[in-house]
């Protein structure tokens, strides 16, 4: 009964929040073609059931680390849109007072180790939080989101080593739209995407990205096994 009511909870709160997502999204989108905001931006639109999948699974001490696509990461682990509005139009009132702009969006308070123009540049974050959690003894998890274009980069692989070495509590989610830029995954990443971590002896598993109670309890599944010991893990 506890359990039903219990889901029937978190199945809301992660619609509200796919929901929250598209919302900022439209609007940052119409922010950005009246050119009132400066910089650039790149639109979460359609990937959201990965961020609220995996974050409904972490507690808000839990880590995660973004991309240049982060607004999304950044709704769903728990930022208000007001200081993220403000952050997009370049406001004191903003996350990181203005000066970062959509690309730098970080929430400290949230487990938010923030967003990364840098394709691949967050994987570092991710691993040493996770290596600061297990020296702390904290419990805590991290995340590090990346995009499909970050396979071919090094500090993924770099990383990955020194986790799987060091077995930290760290889950590389790959969100694999298929393309990097406008170049498909095909004609840019060489090989099999999860034997890249098998390589390492990490485990690793492919999930539907659409499907958001599929990414929860994959993620519910890997988030409660690194905790005990017995990460990192990789899914795509
Ligand atoms: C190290 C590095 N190289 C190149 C770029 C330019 N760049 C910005 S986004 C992007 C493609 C990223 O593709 P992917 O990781 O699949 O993310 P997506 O945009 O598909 O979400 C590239 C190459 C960059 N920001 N950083
Ligand atoms: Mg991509």
């Amino acid at each position: 009964m506890t359990d039903k009511k219990d889901n029937r909870e978190s199945y809301l709160r992660m619609f509200k929040q796919m929901v929250r997502i598209r919302a900022f999204e439209e609007q940052a989108n119409q922010l950005y073609l009246s050119a009132k905001m400066p910089g650039l931006t790149h639109m979460y639109v359609g990937q959201e059931a990965v961020a609220v999948g995996i974050c409904e699974a972490l507690t808000p001490n839990d880590k995660i680390t973004s991309t240049h696509r982060g607004h999304g990461h950044c709704v769903a682990k728990g930022a208000d849109f007001k200081q993220m509005f403000c952050e997009l139009l370049g406001k004191e009132e903003g996350y990181c007072r203005g000066k970062g702009g959509s690309m730098h969006i970080a929430d400290q308070a949230n487990g938010n180790l923030g967003a990364n123009a840098i394709v691949g540049g967050s994987a570092g974050i991710a691993t040493g939080a996770a290596l600061s959690a297990k020296h702390l003894g904290s419990n805590e998890v991290s995340v590090c989101f990346f995009g499909d274009g970050a396979l071919g980069q090094g500090i993924l692989y770099e990383t990955m080593n020194m986790a799987a070495l060091w077995k930290l509590p760290v889950i590389y989610a790959c969100e694999n739209n298929l393309y990097g830029e406008y170049t498909k995954v095909e004609e840019m990443a060489a090989g099999d995407l999860m034997a890249r971590a098998k390589g390492f002896g990490i485990d690793s598993f492919e999930v539907d990205g659409q499907d958001v109670l599929a990414v929860n309890s994959l993620t519910q599944e890997l988030v409660d096994r690194a905790r005990k010991g017995y990460g990192p893990f990789l899914f795509c």
